[in-house]
């Protein structure tokens, strides 16, 4: 594992980049288990679907097998990052894994496509606050060069992309290809934590690799359960009067 007495350092890295490749976030004993877990959950048939660019998808396994895949929220190899970063207003948003079963290139994305709308529109109202959010990808193969890697837009959490309202994917797609990309090649246990409007794309680069990862993303949440207040907070669905 990476030396965790450098979440100060190790934070100014992710501002400046973006993201943060954790090294060995995983004991190799725990990314096997969970390894195998996917697989499993695909022998099931547990998954949502498989998507046109090769990436099969699973939304349930943290409330199917809460013993294998609790471990990773908050897991303590990266906690003290996702601590150091939002505190407790720190919320698990969703948690997925992902299978490539066959050739895999996944189309250019943001996971918060709606960040640089939702920060213009909080900047219209004199006490909204505009929030972040963040993935830590886990991933239980090697993807060295050859296999598979994870890219993204050089510094493309800084500025905002070109022909995202509304989407105009062809042109958006292009933009993103024709910037600068720094390109990760995680290997198995290792966890990748990036600021999620961040355009992104992960890849197999030999189709007969298998290729799985789990996906946590965290969103910072302002009020979180242990604020001290008069009254008890009714519950979280269905809580926002303003959402249509
Ligand atoms: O397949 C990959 O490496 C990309 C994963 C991804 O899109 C994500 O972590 O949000």
């Amino acid at each position: 594992m990476d030396n965790i007495n450098d979440v100060k350092e190790k934070l100014d890295q992710l501002d400046r980049d973006g993201y943060l490749l954790i090294e060995g976030a995983l004991t190799p004993d725990e990314t096997e288990h969970i390894r195998q877990r996917i697989n499993y959950a695909r022998q099931q048939g547990w998954e949502e679907g498989l998507n046109a660019v090769g990436n099969m998808w699973f939304d349930t396994l943290l409330d199917r097998e809460p013993e294998t895949y609790q471990s990773l929220v908050g897991h303590p190899s990266i906690r003290p990052y996702l601590e150091g970063m939002m505190g407790k207003q720190c919320q698990l948003r969703s948690f997925r894994a992902h299978i490539n079963p066959g050739p895999y290139l996944q189309e250019w994305h943001l996971d918060f496509y709606g960040y640089w709308h939702e920060k213009r529109e909080a900047e219209k109202h004199r006490y909204a606050v505009s929030t972040v959010s963040f993935n830590s990808t886990f991933y239980f193969q090697d993807n060295v060069p050859g296999s598979g890697h994870l890219k993204f837009v050089k510094g493309g959490h800084l500025s905002e992309p070109e022909h995202l309202y509304p989407i105009d994917r062809p042109k958006f797609e292009a933009w993103c290809e024709a910037q600068e990309h720094d390109i990760l090649h995680p290997n198995a246990g290792d966890c990748v934590i990036f600021i999620n409007h961040m355009p992104h794309q992960g890849a197999k680069e030999r189709d007969d690799m298998e290729r799985s990862n789990v996906v946590c993303h965290y969103q910072v949440t302002p009020m979180h359960d242990a604020v001290s207040y008069v009254s008890r907070p009714r519950g979280y669905v269905g809580t926002f009067p303003f959402v249509n």
